[in-house]
């Protein structure tokens, strides 16, 4: 071999091995591809959603959302139930951090009260998704909201109010849970709206829930008797409380305008019998999107910060007609 080829041959060497060195060792290349192809998928989530409660039929669809999705996808879901009480979705979320979820989704009771635990979650690195009512919490506290417009609910229904008392009157309101994004958000709308020769007469918490907005009814019936032209209920279950205790006054369908929220088939079926003229949808079918969402984050991508339903009004004249599509 002659000096210049051991020469040339010398300098190669070199130049290849200020490369590699450069580019780190070549077993780091292989090391990447398993990381590229390790995209996490449904079957290797476990999600926990610690439901507030099963006061409404809207909760009971938002609940079967969430059972039947997981089962579907082959999601891992660790589901509890609160029964309305922010403590017991506190000790559930705090059983799923220490289990080490993927990711939370909550649907929060009520708006306060929840920066310690979720303090708690970003801690431990799990995401949490609030889903359905908002939380009074910092934006930085979790990563999306996903659900209804609250406020936007309440200046539809006090639209439809208007529009049903075009010469004035006097109205009542039946609440959802004091504290629930729900409750004031759609209060907060209503008031926007309505026309200036409407009066709220009166305004007390039905809980969302038919059994104690039932009395409540009762109670708005005896002591304003005569004077009450309009009802504005915050869901469909505690709305039909208020036909029971309209039916035992004496009063007649239609005979007090009533306007409701969720546009569940008990809600249709009230329009059909004239007790209800304006229902104003609100959607619990939200387990597919959150499950999407969830996938996102544990596979690192980005996810929109807030996602809004998007909904409708129903009125009675489509009622009997769409009754059979409801799916809640
Ligand atoms: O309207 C009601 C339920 O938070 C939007 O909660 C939800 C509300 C819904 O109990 O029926």
């Amino acid at each position: 071999m002659s000096k210049k080829l051991l020469f040339n041959l010398f300098a190669v060497l070199m130049l290849t091995s200020l490369i590699l060195s450069a580019c780190g060792t070549p077993a780091a290349a292989p090391a990447a591809a398993p990381a590229a192809s390790a995209k996490k998928e449904y079957k290797d989530m476990t999600l926990c959603y610690p439901q507030l409660g099963a006061e409404s039929d809207w909760r009971t669809a938002n609940t079967a959302s969430f059972k039947e999705t997981a089962k579907e996808l082959g999601v891992n879901l660790v589901f509890s139930d609160a029964q309305q009480k922010q403590e017991n979705q506190i000790s559930a979320m705090r059983a799923c951090i220490q289990q080490g979820v993927d990711v939370i989704a909550l649907p929060p009771v009520v708006e306060d009260g929840w920066d310690a635990v979720l303090q708690e979650a970003k801690d431990a690195e799990i995401p949490v998704i609030i889903v359905d009512r908002s939380v009074s919490a910092d934006k930085s506290m979790y990563v999306s909201h996903i659900g209804s417009d609250m406020v936007l609910e309440g200046k539809k229904a006090g639209e439809e109010m208007n529009k049903l008392l075009p010469n004035g009157g006097n109205v009542l309101e039946i609440s959802g849970t004091t504290g629930s994004g729900a409750a004031t958000g759609r209060a907060k709308g209503f008031r926007e709206t309505l026309n200036k020769n409407i009066t709220i007469l009166d305004s007390q918490t039905g809980n969302f829930n038919p059994t104690e907005a039932k009395p409540v009814a009762e109670a708005f019936l005896k002591k304003y008797a005569g004077k009450i032209d309009g009802f504005f209920i915050h869901n469909d279950g505690m709305a039909q409380a208020v036909v029971e205790a309209m039916k035992s006054a004496g009063v007649k369908p239609g005979e007090i305008k009533m306007v409701s929220v969720d546009g569940t088939r008990g809600g249709f079926q009230m329009m059909i019998d004239g007790w209800v003229q304006a229902d104003v949808e609100c959607n619990p079918l939200l387990g597919p999107q959150v499950m999407e969402m969830a996938l996102k984050l544990m596979n690192g991508e980005k996810i929109d910060a807030e996602v809004l339903t998007n909904e409708t009004t129903y009125y009675p004249d489509k009622a009997a007609e769409l009754l059979p599509t409801r799916k809640y």
